[in-house]
């Protein structure tokens, strides 16, 4: 018989690289918010990929970039230490973008780790473009184990990927029973889907300045009854989340319903409100509550 191995992969990389993409696609469940909008994760979340000869924890993270306000600070925090609780780290680059002196720093912080870089979005450039770009960093980052071209929206290259990642992974014994696919409450994940739904809807700043709140869950036998609230700053943009006539609220409430019936695979009463709290940017410690599991 084979032996089991198992382990902790983090994922990292910039903002907008297909990170939550990538974690949604490894583990088939929508467990991350995606968005075309940069910093759209903002917590350190658990899947779990589950094959006949390994168990892989994946770990999304926020995309890495320096800030000095208090929720960046939280989100950078959480991707830092995703990368000491790694067995491995799988860097994701975005294929399409250029590569910055101060991407370096992201390098250097993976340098003594068994290391993979991902290369996403492949289905959006040439080959020989990906080809040039994976001489040029493995000469540059030579610590790297391997270099692997993906599309995690168009499931490209992902055997290869772990494949590779199993070359690395500890033997283990199974570290969750197969059925558990997440390490946080079902709140959040709630909370996730709901936020998803603002950054995929609202535009400019508004849906960096909400948070949300699962208050409660009350489970009445054939319907489950959310009650929930985006946080937001100022009068405007409660306004703005309202939309006219109460349009843009219901489209978020609608939009999420539909998720948290998939996700939650029970039929759900959404109550879905606004709350305006001005400091909640302002105060370490909100923000921190708000933001963090
Ligand atoms: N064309 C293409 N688009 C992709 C691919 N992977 C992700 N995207 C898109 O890239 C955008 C960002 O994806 P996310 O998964 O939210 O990226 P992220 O790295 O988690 O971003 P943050 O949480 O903000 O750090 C979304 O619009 C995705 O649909 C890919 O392989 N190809
Ligand atoms: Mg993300």
């Amino acid at each position: 018989m084979m032996e089991f191995k198992s382990g902790t992969v983090s994922i990292i990389g910039k903002p907008n690289t297909g990170k939550s993409t990538l974690i949604n696609l490894l583990t088939d469940k929508r467990i991350s918010a995606v968005s075309d909008k940069p910093n759209t994760t903002r917590n350190k979340i658990l899947g779990v990929y589950n094959s006949q000869d390994s168990q892989i924890l994946f770990l999304d993270t926020p995309g890495y970039q320096k800030s000095n306000k208090f929720l960046n600070r939280i989100m950078v925090q959480s991707s830092l230490q995703a990368i000491s609780e790694g067995d491995i780290i799988l860097l994701l680059i975005d294929a399409t973008k250029k590569i910055l002196p101060e991407d370096e720093n992201l390098f250097k912080k993976i340098e003594s780790k068994n290391s993979i870089v991902a290369i996403n979005k492949i289905d959006l450039i040439k080959k020989s473009k990906i080809l040039n770009l994976i001489n040029k960093l493995s000469t540059e980052y030579s610590f790297i184990k391997s270099f692997i071209p993906i599309s995690a929206l168009e499931n490209q290259g992902i055997d290869s990927l772990l494949k590779e990642i199993n070359n690395f992974l500890p033997f283990n014994e199974k570290l969750i029973p197969d059925d558990i696919y997440t390490d946080q409450a079902e709140k959040f994940y709630i909370s996730e889907i709901i936020r998803e739904k603002l950054y995929v809807n609202l535009f400019k700043e508004v849906p960096y300045r909400t948070a949300v709140v699962i208050e409660e869950m009350i489970d009445k036998k054939k319907i489950i009854v959310i009650q929930s609230y985006i946080i937001v700053e100022s009068s405007q943009h409660k306004q703005i989340i309202l939309g006219k006539r109460g349009s843009m609220i219901k489209k978020i409430g609608l939009e999420s319903r539909k998720d948290i019936q998939d996700f939650l695979n029970c039929k759900v009463y959404l109550d879905l409100r606004v709350k305006i709290d001005n400091q909640w940017l302002k105060t370490k410690d909100k923000a921190f509550n708000y933001s963090s599991i």
